[in-house]
């Protein structure tokens, strides 16, 4: 059977979501960060990983999202045919794993980031990865202006993409998305989805 390996809450949520709008068998797997079922999978120790049941392995959040639209485009989720439509698609991948999942990691883990340890070093850290989380942030809230989704073609991986970013947001940014209310709108919708409360049950559920 097609395997997900996740972490509660991570970039792994988006393709959880994603199998789910798809609605073909799948199993969920809960794992650990540093874990041996983790590392046995993926050597590089990230979420999401994918196994398909010939044991084909993909990891990368933007690849395995790309491969499942592709895969059922029966579920509509590629956000429209076309050349440009699909660069668009591949331009707002990019842009949430290089720009927006990135913008991140000084805020989750800030003693990356300094050869200082000291408190007040990492959380000067931390404050310049909000500064950068917020950048990103005005970019998709000017995209998002006068639109319900992210890609022209309608529902797609990308909104799936964006909607773990968009909690951590919520959680971490000083503020939340206060100063960003399409941001917060398309969380929103997300959020009233029943397949996608279905998974955050699933994920908080362990
Ligand atoms: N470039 C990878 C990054 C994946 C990634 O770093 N995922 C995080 C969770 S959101 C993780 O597994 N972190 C564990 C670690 O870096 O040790 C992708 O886009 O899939």
């Amino acid at each position: 059977m097609r395997t997900l390996f996740y972490v509660p809450g991570a970039c792994s949520l988006a393709p959880h979501i994603t199998l789910e709008w798809i609605g073909r068998p799948y199993e969920a797997i809960r794992v650990q960060y540093g874990s041996d079922k983790l590392l046995a999978v993926n050597p590089a120790g990230a979420v999401p990983t994918l196994r398909e049941d010939d044991g084909w392995i993909l990891t990368q959040a933007g690849a395995i999202l790309d491969y499942l639209a592709h895969q059922h485009p029966e579920a509509g989720l590629a956000g429209g045919d076309g050349a440009r439509a699909k660069a668009e698609g591949h331009r707002w991948s990019a842009f949430f794993t290089s720009d927006m999942h990135a913008a991140f990691w000084p805020v989750f883990m800030p003693d990356r980031y300094t050869t200082d340890q000291s408190k007040a070093a990492k959380a000067a850290v931390v404050e310049a990865g909000h500064r950068l989380v917020a950048k990103q942030l005005a970019v998709l809230e000017r995209h998002l202006d006068g639109r319900a989704y992210i890609l022209d073609g309608g529902r797609s991986v990308i909104d799936a993409y964006a909607f773990p970013m968009i909690r951590w947001a919520i959680k971490l940014l000083p503020g939340g998305l206060e100063s960003f209310p399409t941001v917060q709108a398309l969380h929103d919708r997300l959020a009233a989805d029943p397949n996608v409360q279905k998974v955050l049950a699933r994920e908080a559920g362990g």
